[in-house]
Parts: structure tokens; sequence; C-alpha cells
């Protein structure tokens, strides 16, 4: 119904880029919602040019509330993580607490408890250690600052994070079955159409008939282009045809959500190579994103899986998904300090609005405060 259906399916790279059809149109879901979409933010705009003064002072409060209902989910998100290790963090910082062995050694149980990861606690106890001294610190309240200001420190990331947003560009979302690529895909490709920008997806997951299905009940949710083909069509073969595509209607940012699961993990591997390469090959100007999509429920599970994916393309951003279903939401902060790759966003539950940039500031203060 949605999407194209190709006829050739084949295993060849070159002949993939030979036998596709280049007359592929992306199908538009809602054209006509879109158009009514236009019209209401018309008249929105117009009424907002008569009254600009009042539109600036309910323009900061907009993001005022904003910013208050991201912390809110954010917190509620990470309520069972911060349940856990709550005792222990007011214990450790209790205000008569002297700052002792006993003391670090609570923290570091703490931290362990939230699943922060044996390296990453011992690094962050060090560096607590060494700006205890230095800054000849008695009180633990102020122990506690320094603690959280420090993690904030370790998990902030660099500017240009988040560049792909506002340039053209591919992202290509990977990781292993179930840990929720195509929810994300459908999340983020609703973040940035809210953010003006056109955005097509692509259904490279052609393993299943449903995969294709629920990247479409996204594409209708998030009202963005979608590319599909038939079960068992190649996969790279979709992504080059997505990319022309894209190419042709000028979109800004292609998002692809592969499989978990192909026949054998060699094939799923091997796949994912050759989507790489068609892409940097077909659309060199674009900027690239490889996001890796772990599942923050499976501990440290998610390490070994991140590491395994990093041989098949250069990964620049992880997203954490699940956060609202575990109490060992430190793994966040264990993946950070260990791949050394920055998390970018985190998903806190299931809904279309539930994908956040990741905001180390937040995110340690919804922790432990
Ligand atoms: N609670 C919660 N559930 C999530 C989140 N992200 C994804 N899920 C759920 O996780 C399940 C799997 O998500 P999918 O997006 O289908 O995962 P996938 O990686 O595409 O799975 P495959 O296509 O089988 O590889 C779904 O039930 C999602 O609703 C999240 O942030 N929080
Ligand atoms: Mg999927």
């Amino acid at each position: 119904m949605f999407g194209f259906k190709k006829k050739n399916i084949t295993e060849n790279e070159q002949e993939v880029t030979e036998t596709l059809n280049p007359e592929v149109e992306a199908v538009s879901i809602n054209e006509t919602d879109s158009e009514t979409k236009d019209t209401s933010i018309e008249t929105e705009t117009s009424v907002t040019n008569d009254a600009s003064l009042d539109s600036e002072t309910e323009e900061v409060a907009t993001e005022e509330v904003k910013k208050k209902g991201f912390f809110a989910k954010l917190k509620q998100g990470l309520t069972k993580t911060r349940d856990n290790i709550k005792n222990r963090i007011d214990v450790a910082f209790d205000e008569s607490r002297q700052i002792d062995d006993e003391f670090y050694e609570d923290l570091e149980e703490a931290l362990v408890m939230a699943d922060v990861g044996i390296d990453a606690t011992e690094g962050i106890i060090d560096r607590l250690k060494e700006k205890v001294k230095e800054r000849h610190i008695f009180d633990a309240r102020e122990c506690k600052k320094l603690l959280l200001d420090s993690i904030k420190e370790q998990m902030s990331l660099e500017q240009d994070a988040y560049d792909f947003e506002n340039t053209q560009s591919v992202v290509l979302v990977i990781g292993v079955n179930g840990v929720g690529k195509t929810t994300t895909v459908g999340k983020l490709a609703h973040n940035l159409k809210d953010n003006g920008r056109k955005v097509m997806i692509v259904a490279a997951d052609t393993f299943r008939a449903a995969a294709t299905e629920q990247l479409e009940e996204w594409a209708k949710r998030a009202d963005v282009d979608i590319i599909s083909a038939q079960e068992g069509a190649d996969p790279s073969g979709v992504v080059f045809d997505a990319v022309q595509s894209a190419k042709k209607k000028n979109i800004d940012t292609l998002i692809c959500d592969t499989a978990g699961r192909l026949h054998n993990k060699k094939n799923l591997m091997e796949e994912l190579k050759k989507m790489n390469r068609i892409i940097d090959r077909e659309f060199p100007d674009a900027k690239r994103e490889n996001f890796i999509v772990l599942d923050g429920t499976t501990g440290q599970n998610a390490l070994i899986q991140a590491r395994e994916f990093a041989n098949v393309a250069d990964l620049t951003g992880i997203i954490i998904t699940k956060l609202d279903g575990t109490a060992k939401g430190g793994i966040v902060v264990a993946i950070q300090s260990e791949l050394k790759i920055p998390v970018k966003y985190i998903g806190v539950g299931e809904g279309i609005e539930d994908l956040q940039k990741f905001d180390a500031n937040a995110f340690v203060d919804a922790l432990f405060e």
C-alpha cells in the first residue's frame, strides 16, 4: 500500500546500482493532512505578527513549559534507578558524615548498584578523591556537588553533536533485535519534523514484513515520507533507492531503519557494511551519522553489542532506550565512559515524544537529586 515494491533482488552491489528503478518516488503519507497543517500554521503566524510583544512573552513561556516537561519526563523515566540508589546516596551524603574510606565505599556501592560499572565507578571515585584533597573539602554535601559536576563533565557532549540535524544528512540506525531501533527511528523522525526539517525514513529491515508495516505506522504518526519494499528484498537496494529519492526530493535527513537479525550474524554484519558503503558512495556530501541503539535494560551486555557493531560502521553516537523500564540507568555512564562514544539520545517511554536529546546536566540531576 505504501512505498514501492521492488522486483529486482540482487546480492551484487554493482548490479544493485544498475538495476534499480531510478524513477522510484517516495510516497508521501497524509499529503492532505500536511496541506491542512500548512494552512493552519499560516493562520497562526498572521495572528502572531499582530501581537508580536505578546508572542515573545508567550514563546518564552512555552519554552519554559517545554523545559519543565522535558525534565519531568526524564525524572519520571529514571524513577526506578533513582529509587534503587536513593537510600545509599542519602546515607553517603548525610551531613554528619565524615569523608573517610567508608564514605567512599558506600558511594562506590551506590554507583555499582545503578550499573555504572566497576571501571567507570573507580574512575569517578578516584577523580573525586583527588578533588576533595586538592580543595580541602570536609563537608559531605559539598562533596556531592563535586561528584555530580564531575559526572556531568564526563558525560557532556561536544558542541557539534547534533550538527546533522541542521544540514543534509543520512542516519543509519543499527543494533540487535528488539532494542528499539524502529521505534527510535519513528521518534527521531517526529522530533526532526517538529523542528521544521524535511525527513524521509527507509524500511531497510526487509527480513520481516511486519517490520515494514511497523515503520509505515510510524511514518504516518510522524507524518514523514517513507521508502519501503517487499519482504525479502535486498536491504541495500532499498537504501540505494531511498538515497536517490532523498536527493531528488531535497530531503534534509534520511533515516534508515535496519534489521536486528538476519539468517545469521555474519550475514547481518555484511549487509550493514554494504549499506554503509552505498550511502558513502551515493551521497558523499551528506553528513553521516551511524547510531547504535542499545537497550538500557540489558545492562553490561550492551557494551559487548556496541563493540561488535563498531566493526561494521564508524559509530558516531549511542541511543539508549527503555531507561523507563530499568533500575540500572547508570549503564548510560558506563557505556559512555567505556566506549568513548557519545550518548546522543535516550528513550524514556514508548510514545512518539519519548526520545530525548541527551542532556548531561539534566540526566545527572534527575538521577541523583
Ligand atoms: N518502555 C520503553 N519501551 C521501548 C522504548 N523504545 C522501544 N521500546 C519498545 O521495545 C519494543 C521493541 O522495539 P522495536 O522498535 O520494535 O525494536 P527493534 O530494534 O526495531 O526490533 P527488531 O526490528 O526486531 O530488531 C517495542 O515494544 C517498543 O515499544 C523505550 O524507550 N521505552
Ligand atoms: Mg525493527
